[in-house]
């Protein structure tokens, strides 16, 4: 890659970690990487609130050439901003859940004010030349408010979660506002093909703009934007290694013990609306009662930290969730075996993968997903010579990449049912062959490549360097 030589400036709600200890995700890893190679900064919220909030004094954590660099947030902008819009808007309404969507015009306010307050704390920092990527649904106007401030230089921004269709957004009050500020970016990066056809959809029906070779957009005042998917990965290598560490095998031992020879099934998400959990539930008990001979001889675990649980929506479905557990335990549980457990706390890295090992199915079933890590997770964990089966969402951008796996449409109960009872009687020969097709695709486009392949982009020569600075 041609680099220019200018640093790597992240911008993310959540900052680090930049080490490694078996807790960094996917994303962190590949940004962690990036940062090192290139030097550069990561700046986001520090986690804390005060009363100063974005007003607050800078914090700074040097490790060799990258700096992390935070602010805090008042109790108001939190709520206006994360809980408020950022999750009681745009989290449902990109997940197209414009049911449970709820707009108002405060926190709009906060929303735009905070990413205001974190583009004139950063303008500073930056130089001409350095990369800025900024990333998800979090920080929509950031790219715009950086370029008020006089920031000139590369601007890049990744949304991690979907976009959803034209007809949908535009019910959010501010759409146009919002789309239009997503045009400030140079790049702007989605999970699949079909989130980017909706944002390029968007600009060409309410603005008149136009789909240049399926890659760029010619805004109705000629300027042009790139927009792309950029599936992400996971550190595939480093996820494999940790299956086979000392911890991991000590998981996956336990869970092989609790289920006494039975299949085991799981499920790994945050407990979150959109992960499609309860139709999963019901998919389990579907296969239980069409199919008596599988009582007593399998087992589901959802693992499912709890996730903003602030909000109704979150507390309400963990209510559901462990009714709906109780209910199929009740219902069909013996003196010797528990059909379904739920558990809500998390594991390190290492012990999930011993998790996602010893089980023989994985259910990954959203009802819409951004990509899904859990999915590429479990398929580098798994013993390539005995694999277990991926059941996987139609509706979770790592469709795209994964064919192989059993694709279900996680409103059918009935489908659930059937996947389920087809992985658990799948022969060695098949899963090995799935399997296998997966793995490559897994280990072939990692956080990694996700990282370098648009920073390649965000980095390369565009119109924009002929385009008149006006704009
Ligand atoms: P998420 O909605 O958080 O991410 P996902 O991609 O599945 O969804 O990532 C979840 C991560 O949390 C995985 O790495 C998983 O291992 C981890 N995790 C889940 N339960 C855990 C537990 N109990 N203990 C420890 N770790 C746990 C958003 C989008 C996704 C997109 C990612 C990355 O919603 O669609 O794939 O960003 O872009």
């Amino acid at each position: 890659m041609a680099e220019r030589g200018g640093r790597l400036v992240v911008v993310s709600n959540r900052v680090g970690p930049l080490s490694d200890e078996g807790k960094a995700g996917g994303l962190a890893v590949g940004l962690a990487d990036a940062l090192r190679r290139r030097g550069g900064l990561w700046f986001g919220w520090s986690g804390e609130v005060s009363e100063a909030g974005t007003g607050s004094q800078l914090k700074r954590e040097e490790h060799g050439d990258t700096s992390l660099v935070t602010i805090d947030m008042t109790k108001d902008e939190i709520e206006g901003f994360y809980f408020g819009y950022a999750n009681r808007s745009l989290w449902p309404l990109l997940h197209y859940r414009l049911d449970i969507a709820s707009f108002d015009r405060a926190s709009d306010r906060t929303y735009r004010d905070v990413n205001r307050r974190f583009a004139e704390r950063l303008a500073p920092l930056l130089s001409p030349d350095d990369l800025v990527w900024v990333h998800d649904y979090h920080f929509f106007y950031l790219g715009s408010e950086l370029r008020r401030a006089g920031f000139d230089g590369r601007l890049g921004y990744f949304l991690h979660i979907p976009f959803c269709p034209p007809e949908m957004l535009t019910a959010l009050p501010a759409s146009h506002d919002l789309v239009r500020a997503m045009l400030d970016y140079d790049v702007i990066g989605f999970q699949t093909d079909g989130d980017r056809r909706n944002f390029v959809a968007f600009c060409v029906q309410e603005f008149g703009a136009e789909d240049i070779d399926g890659d760029r957009v010619r805004t109705a005042d000629g300027r042009i934007v790139r927009a792309s998917a950029f599936p992400i990965g996971i550190d595939a290598e480093g996820f494999a290694e940790f299956a086979q560490s000392d911890e991991a095998r000590e998981h996956e031992a336990m869970v092989r013990d609790i289920s006494h020879g039975r299949h085991q099934i799981v499920g790994v998400d945050r407990m979150d609306y959109s992960k499609g959990i309860v139709e999963r539930f019901r998919g389990f008990e579907q296969l239980l009662e069409d199919e008596p001979a599988f009582r007593g001889q399998v087992q589901f675990l959802q693992v499912a930290p709890l996730s903003r649980s602030e909000l109704e929506a979150y507390a309400d479905l963990r209510t559901e969730l462990e009714g709906l557990a109780g209910n199929i335990n009740g219902r069909f549980a013996t003196l010797d075996w528990t059909p379904i457990q739920i558990m809500v706390n998390g594991f390190t890295r290492r012990a999930l993968a011993g998790i996602y090992r010893a089980a023989r199915v994985c259910m990954v079933t959203p009802l819409r997903d951004g990509m899904n890590l859990v999915a590429k997770e479990y398929v580098a964990a798994q013993d390539p010579a005995d694999p277990g089966v991926l059941i996987l969402s139609r509706f979770a951008g790592a469709r795209a990449e994964m064919p192989e796996a059993l694709i279900v449409n996680p409103y059918s109960t009935d489908d659930l049912a059937r996947a389920l009872k087809k992985a658990l009687e799948m022969p060695l020969d098949e899963r090995r062959e799935r399997h296998e097709a997966m793995r490559a695709r897994v280990f072939g486009n990692t956080a990694h490549n996700w990282c370098e392949t648009f920073l390649a982009v965000l980095d390369a020569p565009t119109e924009r360097d002929l385009q008149p600075r006006s704009w």
